[in-house]
């Protein structure tokens, strides 16, 4: 028991036997993981499926998945007696590093591309007290310098480099199984630096393995267009699109992505920003699930499928990765709502409404 009437929680507590802890490693958690998964109301005919759910990682503390991986990186960290942790970020990372850091007296900075993090994501950071590094430059160009400077310096590399954040993350897919009762025909998720589909065909395969799950799911990962890597072949020297969580341009998990897609014989395709707004829209107005837009970008996926004649039914999962309300800008740039003015009476609202 951790505490009067309170069960423990949390990934490292439910999932240790997943994660190969070793018995130093601290069981600390904000309530990560064990996210809901939920049927779909609308999408999952438009999507040409048969079933349709939505892992809800936006449920996560900091409002991402990003918490199950960064959970494990800083136990492990202060395990190995770090003082500090750094990651480079395109703002949700840094967010989960921040709150974890602050919840274990850490010293936490984070190096984000200039100008490009949504307004929710550098509030986390500032209110967790990390110091940030504006990098005049993008992403890749962040991770690069933190991936040198952990070299020199005593301070922890938390990205997505680190060795204990994908096996975090592959928890996700351990609980879809559970939840399922086995895995899905199909995983629909966003790829930036390609470290969550790496994890959750890990974690399927694990599965597999341990006699979870008799299917093993074909994995389909989306780019944003502008910011398209892995489906181009190429490096993208100045990756663009509204999405900024993915706009990544030299993915980190590169070869672990395309060995995903290529076992499950699954895809990696691109979404232009147009479909990653439409699915974006969709998702807030026909399922009530405000997700930010990288998040939309599974989604615009199994849109365009089944628009290119290419849906052939079966149960699928869509991994809403990070929630809403930390891009405010893009959602109000989507919508003009008609707000209507009105006297504070019961007669003012009325005549306003025209009632
Ligand atoms: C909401 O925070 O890379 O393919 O630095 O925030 O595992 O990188 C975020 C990525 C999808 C892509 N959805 O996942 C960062 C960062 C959201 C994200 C992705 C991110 P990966």
């Amino acid at each position: 028991m951790t505490g009067a009437g309170q069960r423990p929680h949390g990934v490292l507590y439910h999932w240790g036997s997943v994660l190969s802890l070793s018995e130093r490693t601290p069981l600390i958690s904000l309530g990560e993981g064990d996210t809901p998964l939920v049927r779909s109301a609308a999408l999952e005919r438009l999507c040409g499926l048969d079933e349709l759910w939505f892992k809800l990682e936006m449920c996560n503390p900091t409002g991402s998945f990003k918490d199950r991986g960064m959970v494990v990186a800083v136990a492990r960290a202060l395990e190995d007696g770090a003082k500090a942790i750094m990651c480079a970020s395109t703002g949700n990372t840094s967010a989960s590093a921040a709150a974890y850091a602050a919840h274990s007296g850490l010293q936490s900075f984070v190096l984000v591309p200039s100008g490009r993090v949504a307004a929710g994501k550098m509030a986390q950071a500032i209110a967790f007290g990390t110091r940030i590094v504006e990098i005049d430059g993008n992403f890749d160009d962040a991770l690069t310098a933190a991936r040198a400077l952990t070299a020199r310096h005593p301070v922890a590399l938390v990205h997505s480099v680190n060795p204990d954040r994908i096996p975090g993350q592959k928890t996700a897919a351990v609980e879809i199984c559970d939840a399922l009762g086995d895995a899905p025909d199909m995983l629909a998720l966003p790829v930036g630096n390609a470290g969550n589909i790496s994890a959750y065909w890990k974690g399927f395969a694990e599965c597999a393995e341990l006699g979870y799950a008799t299917l093993h799911p074909r994995m389909l990962g989306f780019q944003a267009a502008g910011a398209a890597p892995i489906v181009r072949g190429a490096l993208v020297p100045e990756p663009q699109t509204v999405a900024t969580a993915i706009r990544i341009g030299n993915p980190a998990s590169w070869q672990s992505a395309l060995a995903a897609r290529d076992e499950s014989a699954g895809l990696i395709e691109a979404v232009t920003d147009d479909q990653i707004l439409e699915a974006y829209r969709l998702l807030a107005e026909r399922e009530g699930l405000f997700a930010e837009p990288a998040s939309a970008a599974g989604v615009a996926g199994l849109l365009k499928l089944a628009r290119e004649g290419r849906a052939r039914g079966g149960r699928a999962v869509a991994v809403l990765t990070g929630n809403g309300l930390k891009d405010p800008e893009t959602a109000t740039a989507q919508y003009h709502p008609d707000v209507i003015r009105a006297e504070a009476t019961v007669a003012g609202v009325e005549r306003a409404l025209g009632w």
